[in-house]
């Protein structure tokens, strides 16, 4: 029941050519944009915009920071009005689609952080694909109400 959390979007190429430089590229997969907010307590949440260039379907399956001892890959589920967070094991990311975290929605959750995230510093995380392997990105971190 992973996929109904998911938010996919099928891009039909490059539109217009003004799509935002990658931050970072590992075999077909784009990390086309990614964020951390500013951290609560020893959490805080990543979310990355990752695009498979390719024809074969991969999977996230794991992610790592320097920055905290655990990293979860997490969904919302909503049940009666209100958002709860669950693990998720793995993330499709589908051949030619682009797979959107955000707010309210698919993230990376960070615990155990070794030091509190503050809005203007860099996050480094390590994302893990069962096809593409490790592909490393750095973040900016921002404040709640930078990146609604
Ligand atoms: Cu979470």
């Amino acid at each position: 029941m992973i996929t109904r959390f998911l938010v996919v979007v099928v891009l039909a190429g490059s539109v217009g050519g003004c799509s935002p430089p990658a931050l970072a590229r590992a075999g077909d997969l784009v990390v086309a944009d990614g964020y951390a907010y500013q951290s609560m307590g020893d959490g805080a949440s990543a979310f990355l915009v990752i695009r498979n260039e390719g024809t074969s379907d991969d999977t996230l399956t794991a992610a790592e920071s320097p920055a905290a001892g655990l990293v979860m890959p997490h969904g919302t589920e909503v049940a009666g009005g209100a958002g709860r967070m669950v693990h998720l094991d793995a993330i499709p990311i589908p051949a030619g689609g682009t797979v959107a975290m955000g707010s309210g929605g698919l993230h990376l959750m960070l615990r155990e952080l070794r030091r509190p995230l503050a809005v203007g510093d860099s996050c480094e995380l390590r994302i893990r694909f069962a096809r593409a392997g490790t592909l490393r990105v750095t973040v900016p971190v921002v404040g709640f109400s930078d990146r609604p």
